[in-house]
């Protein structure tokens, strides 16, 4: 965790910032303040243009704190790629997975889950899914593999699980087996609900990220509505959290929160809206993409008993127009998002390129768009952003994920969905 050096604490000052909430926040047991590390330092990257991806006008009057926090330049050269349908005519896919023979799973909102062939077949519904409530924003959400699916077979999925008074975003593994082009799931366990149960049909969240630990971090939302969304500050409430599990759903005793009395020990960071990207970078670190409100949506590296400050602390503005909270950008005691968009780009997922097929792209964060209808690619160096860059694809995203090929695969939304498949344009063809 990050100190404040007397020097930042001079240049906060200078900067006229509030010195009060800052000093009660230097204590040893305090989060981390908004000042971090080499945040006055501009980040550049020889790559970069002069000029910003975004252009539209912004919807709120507020100024980034950090250089380059948002508007980043886009690369002088942009990318060239090709893009090519490999499966059409899902219903409302909201993610997908590479299984470990290059075939594809997807689940569809309504509570489906297909295993799509290499050739874009696409195969009949698997059988036994748990029951989720697909009203609004929810649905079957996420799917991801465990990490030794090879021989358990074990899938983990995400969904908003009807309950007594309402529903709530719920963690599930299961056995998948196969057979014809279907198959069922089998020994079907929930191993985590994320609580209170609210009756609502927005912010579910939410994605499935596996670590290199055994661990999994689980992300949700918190409701949207202006009652339950002030519990993404409550350590007692799941309402807006990344959570960290063990692969049976319970906390890891080194979770943040582990023999607190009013926190939930399952609790890694607090503070999100609604997160539905999520994706480790190459050295294994958790980060996070959020829709915000109007103007508001984040990149985030979620640390442990980090606050990212919803919705006290947020760039965005209700849909209304009118300011939230008490409109304020900045606060001790919480971390600044790496990056933030107005307007909007609606972030339905974020992926990490690894890949080789796109040598620009190498170490950069692919996120989907919903309301961007396309995707952005961020270039980051020392954590911060140096160049964004737009590919439309004329649809909106509701997953990304990269190949074993080092292609990049998009999933669009809505009836009679497809997954698109971007290579680098062929420049001799
Ligand atoms: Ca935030």
């Amino acid at each position: 965790m990050t100190r404040i050096h007397p020097t930042l604490l001079a240049t906060v000052a200078a900067l006229s910032l509030s010195l009060p909430a800052l000093a009660q926040n230097a204590a040893p047991e305090a989060r981390p303040s908004r000042v971090e590390g080499e945040a006055f330092t501009a980040p550049s990257a020889e790559s970069a243009g002069s000029v910003p991806a975004e252009t539209a006008e912004p919807n709120t009057g507020y100024k980034p704190l950090l250089p380059n926090q948002t508007r980043a330049p886009k690369p002088a050269e942009a990318a060239r790629v090709d893009v090519a349908t490999v499966a059409k005519g899902l219903a409302s896919a909201w993610a997908m997975e590479f299984l470990p023979d290059g075939r594809m799973i997807v689940t569809e909102k309504a509570g489906k889950i297909r295993i799509v062939g290499k050739d874009g077949k696409i195969g009949a519904p698997v059988a036994n899914v748990p029951k989720v409530d697909s009203r609004g924003q929810g649905g079957l959400l996420d799917i991801a593999l465990s990490p030794g699916f090879r021989n358990d077979r074990t899938v983990y999925v995400s969904y908003s699980e009807p309950r007594e008074k309402g529903n709530g975003t719920t963690l599930a593994k299961a056995v998948l087996t196969e057979s014809g082009d279907g198959g069922k799931l089998e020994n079907v366990k929930v191993i985590f609900r994320q609580m209170p149960t609210y009756d609502g049909d927005k912010h579910f969240g939410s994605r499935i990220v596996f670590t290199p630990d055994g661990k999994l971090f689980l992300t949700v939302g918190e409701r949207s509505d202006k009652q339950p969304r002030v519990q993404a500050q409550d350590l007692s409430s799941g309402l807006g959290k990344v959570f960290r599990l063990d692969t049976d759903g319970n906390a890891p005793k080194d979770n943040p929160y582990v023999g607190s009395e009013k926190a939930l020990p399952e609790i890694w960071s607090y503070g999100h809206r609604n997160v539905q990207g999520a994706t480790l970078d190459g050295q294994g670190r958790l980060w996070t993409i959020e829709h915000g409100p109007r103007g508001g949506d984040e990149l985030n590296r979620p640390r442990p008993g980090v606050n990212y400050g919803w919705p006290t602390v947020t760039y965005g503005i209700e849909y209304s127009g009118e300011k939230i909270g008490e409109g304020i950008t900045q606060a001790g005691g919480t971390a600044q998002p790496v990056y933030y968009w107005d307007p909007v780009i609606a972030p339905s997922s974020l992926a990490y390129y690894d890949g080789s097929l796109f040598p620009a792209f190498k170490g950069n964060f692919l996120a989907g768009g919903l309301i961007y209808p396309g995707l952005v690619v961020l270039k980051l160096d020392g954590d911060k952003v140096v160049t964004e860059e737009r590919i439309e694809l004329g649809d909106r995203i509701r997953d990304v994920k990269v190949g074993p090929d080092g292609a990049i695969y998009a999933v669009t939304d809505g009836p009679d969905g497809k997954i698109l498949k971007l290579t680098p344009k062929n420049r001799e063809g």
